[in-house]
């Protein structure tokens, strides 16, 4: 079977982060290793959330599993709980890198032109060390923004992406896949392969409503699929169609919760995708 690490907080409700990355990741057959990053009562868009930090658990996790020789087919990473965690996640990849597994960074940090409350604006710089260790990097273009010292715009071009894509591969990340983008008037993800030198993209309807942890749902399922042998642009499909699926079944619900999506309503849809 194969075995993935995801290192990111618990949001004990909230439905973003490890509540997702680990029943999705389950779902689609592949065991899921967790390193919780902190545990916060809520996901940090509610009022008063409490929050443990759990950095000083990083290393004596790695630490024994190292001593117990365990692998990883990939090491995905989310939001990290200080600034701290990026000095010991880039020390984790060290560890654990091999030839034959990646490292998948979702830089979770912000969004609509603004960091999350809890980082402060010297984390961007911090978060885009811990990408130039990565494989694939999948921000959203605020946190693209942040990380490469570009002006974050509502309204663009098709270049500005292109654009965007090379400065973050120059990063050290061989490719970059942009979330939560207009391209020419439509709505979806565009990705650049910096050593092909190729760009990729796919496009889907935009629901009316934006939920949290919709960005957390698009990862953990590119993830998924990755390890479930698919390449990058099939899997930027699977999990864009899957995101979309769960925002259609949460607005489309009046007694819905609005601080996250029903994700496991379209688990069936997303093994269905995926062939399973
Ligand atoms: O979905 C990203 C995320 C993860 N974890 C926590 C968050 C957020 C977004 O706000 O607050 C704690």
């Amino acid at each position: 079977m194969k075995r993935i690490v995801t290192i990111q907080d618990i949001s004990c409700v909230g439905k973003c982060s490890l509540t997702v990355a680990l029943p999705i990741i389950s779902a689609m057959g592949i065991e899921t290793a967790i390193v919780p990053t902190a545990v916060l009562s809520t996901h940090t868009m509610f009022n008063n959330f409490t929050c443990k930090d759990l950095t000083d658990q990083i290393q004596p996790i790695a630490d024994h599993w190292k001593s117990e020789n365990f692998g990883f087919d990939a090491i995905y990473t989310g939001y990290l709980g200080s600034s701290e965690q990026t000095e010991l996640v880039k020390n984790f990849f060290d560890t654990f890198k091999t030839n034959d597994n990646f490292i998948f960074v979702d830089p979770a940090m912000a969004d609509n032109g603004k960091l999350y409350p809890a980082f402060d604006e010297h984390f961007p710089k911090l978060m885009a060390k811990v990408c130039s260790k990565a494989d694939i990097i999948v921000p959203n273009l605020t946190e693209a923004c942040l990380m490469t010292d570009t002006e974050y715009k509502t309204e663009y071009s098709i270049d500005y992406l292109k654009d965007t894509l090379k400065k973050l591969t120059d990063l050290g990340a061989e490719k970059a896949v942009l979330t939560g983008v207009y391209m020419d008037g439509k709505y979806g993800v565009m990705g650049y392969d910096s050593k092909n030198d190729t760009f990729f993209s796919y496009c889907h309807e935009r629901l009316p409503k934006s939920y949290h942890g919709t960005g957390d749902i698009f990862s953990s399922t590119c993830v998924g699929a990755l390890a479930n042998g698919k390449a990058l642009d099939e899997s930027i499909k699977i999990a864009a169609d899957y995101t979309v699926e769960c925002i259609r079944i949460t607005s489309a619900d009046p007694n819905s919760n609005d601080y996250g999506v029903d994700f496991e309503r379209a688990v069936p849809y997303l093994l269905k995708q995926l062939g399973k």
